[in-house]
């Protein structure tokens, strides 16, 4: 079908919207409601208001075009002074009840509103309602999410991405008109819902109306007592979406100017938390052997997640058996550092800080868990996310892209595999997990190392590993997003299927997707491909690529722990589920 826009001839399907055809033929109208990649397309900003003329009609009319379907021969128009005059009331009136905090605002100079304002050429506001917006729900009662809903302009993405992507449906619409509020389900404060802290909502949000708790202050305390020694520990995910916030393409491998970056704000040590994935990797694979072997509880499910742990305990907990016993990485390399490291630095564990940045907000609140703090000491201290380090980089003047990289130097825990690497995307830990599993059970390493049936971006996946002659063929499943994982655990529940391992991660595409992430404006997934490639790509380029390999792993076995699964080690590297 033909149409023009801005008198130029386009092409479109008969289902497409003006905005879709616009979006298609490189013409810009501004949005601040529409996602596509989420299907969101409530028509609630009034924002993207064009002029349209129908075939044999010398009508004008200004409609939204997110809600109007492109039809043969009609003709629009997207900047005539009338559209733009209308297109910038409608702007103002967005501004007139949003809290107006800018300078201060979290999201300031990543906000989708200032774009829009600027696009319609706003210059100043006449309209400034404080009543309406001071009366709206503050919500500090998670200890991951900040609430602010006087910025919020209820665009509804942040409900949609909960019901439909996460399906954990938290977030609901309460009331009508002036008085819309996006509220949480039973009118319960974040804290106190079954918000599992994922961060998906906040990736979606177009201004500051969701943000993770902010804590680089504390950060820069520790950085400036003289009396701590801080200990950073970054996530496999960080180093391939950390440059997008310094506007790197996104899967550019950023690992060395975080080391140098941190070492620069005055960091006593900088190491990885790929390190312990290498470990976690020891002490589950054990676990599920152990498992597999002694009739345990079957299928074992990972832990790894604290969105998923969060979920299951909420919702399945009856599931708390077959969750792995095995901390994460994060909490696994908080507790080596202040008990191995300190005691190889010669170090009082009451002077060191772990500092963990992650791609996840609910590492927030798993540090804070009551089981990883003993005698009022954290295991970790203070978890910043990707978006949080970005500022505190920025506040502190770093550019990150012009630094020279620099390597690990801690001869204790300064060396990862491939493995560990991949722990980064959706299938990573199983793939990781299989690698030793593989040769624990038949001597022999995995081959083809890479696992082709637990790659990709399905939401569940399945596969079958042949263990060699006389073993029972592992069976095993992954799953990503909270729907993925109900999918899967319903399957198990129901007896429609038999796993013997299921690794879930909470976020979409695993924790290069997680909720700390730098966040895309208009898109929710644009980056995933590229992250998923270049972590990939570490683990293809790693000289050692299973765990059981990584030389320090050893020795720390060897100088510390004894073996996988033994008394030291559950003490230190495992746990247990809440009621
Ligand atoms: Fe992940 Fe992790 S892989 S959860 O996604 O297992 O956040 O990147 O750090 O702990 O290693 C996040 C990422 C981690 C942990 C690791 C695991
Ligand atoms: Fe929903 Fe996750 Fe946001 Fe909680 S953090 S409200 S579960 S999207």
């Amino acid at each position: 079908m033909i149409g023009y826009i801005n008198g130029k001839k386009v092409e479109f399907n008969a289902d497409d919207t003006v905005l879709n055809v616009a979006k298609k033929t490189g013409h810009f109208i501004p949005t601040l409601c529409e996602m596509a990649d989420i299907r969101h397309v409530p028509g609630a900003c009034r924002v993207c208001l064009v002029d349209i003329k129908r075939k044999n009609d010398s009508h004008h009319q200004i409609v939204t075009s997110c809600t109007t379907p492109m039809e043969e021969g009609m003709s629009v128009l997207t900047r005539t002074s009338a559209v733009r005059a209308k297109q910038r009331l409608q702007v103002e009136m967005l501004l007139a009840d949003h809290n107006q905090d800018c300078a201060t605002c979290i999201r300031h100079g990543n906000c989708e509103l200032q774009d829009v304002a600027q696009f319609v050429g706003l210059q100043k506001t006449r309209y400034h309602y404080p009543h309406f917006y001071l009366e709206r729900t503050q919500d500090s009662s998670s200890t991951a999410i900040e609430r602010d809903m006087s910025k919020c302009i209820r665009c509804f993405r942040c409900v949609t991405v909960c019901r439909e992507i996460q399906g954990a449906d938290v977030l609901v619409i309460k009331e009508k008109g002036l008085a819309t509020e996006i509220s949480v389900r039973d009118q319960l404060p974040l804290g106190d819902s079954d918000c599992v802290s994922c961060g998906q909502c906040i990736l979606v949000c177009p201004v500051g109306a969701l943000a993770e708790k902010d804590d680089t202050e504390k950060v820069i305390d520790y950085l400036y007592d003289p009396e701590v020694v801080t200990v950073f520990q970054f996530a496999p995910a960080l180093r391939v979406a950390l440059g997008e916030e310094f506007h790197m393409p996104p899967g550019a491998n950023v690992e060395g100017q975080i080391i140098t970056g941190l070492k620069n704000l005055g960091a006593d040590v900088v190491l990885d938390t790929n390190f312990t994935a290498d470990l976690v990797i020891m002490e589950e694979g054990t676990e599920l052997l152990s498992r597999l072997r002694e009739n345990g509880c079957l299928p074992m499910f990972t832990s790894c997640c604290p969105g998923w742990v969060n979920y299951a305990e909420k919702n399945y907990p009856e599931l708390r058996p077959h969750i792995s016993t095995t901390r994460s990485p994060q909490q696994c390399f908080g507790v080596i550092a202040k008990t191995y490291l300190a005691e190889k630095m010669n170090v009082d564990q009451k002077r060191m800080r772990v500092i963990s940045i992650m791609p996840c907000t609910a590492k927030k609140e798993e540090a804070q868990r009551p089981e990883f703090i003993q005698d009022g000491i954290p295991d970790v201290d203070v978890v910043l996310t990707t978006r949080e380090f970005a500022r505190l980089l920025k506040r502190e003047g770093t550019k990150l892209p012009e630094l020279e990289p620099s390597a690990f130097d801690n001869i204790y825990m300064g060396e990862y595999t491939g493995a560990a690497a991949i722990f980064g995307t959706t299938g990573g830990v199983m793939e990781a997990a299989l690698r030793t599993v593989h040769k624990k059970i038949t001597g022999l390493e995995l081959g083809p190392i890479e696992m082709e049936a637990v790659r990709g971006l399905e939401h569940v996946r399945e596969a079958t590993i042949d263990m060699g002659e006389g073993n029972p063929t592992v069976r095993v499943a992954v799953a990503h997003s909270l729907k993925g994982a109900r999918q899967v655990v319903e399957a198990v529940q129901n007896g429609e299927a038999d796993y013997h391992f299921v690794e879930v991660m909470a976020c979409p595409g695993g924790c290069m997707g997680g909720g700390g992430q730098p966040r895309s404006k208009h898109a929710y997934q644009s980056s995933w491909q590229a992250r998923q490639a270049a972590l990939y790509n570490i683990d293809r380029e790693a000289p050692v690529r299973q765990s059981h390999n990584n030389p320090l792993i050893i020795k720390l076995y060897d100088d510390f722990l004894g073996k996988p699964y033994s008394h030291k080690s559950h003490d230190l590297l495992h746990t247990s589920y809440r009621d």
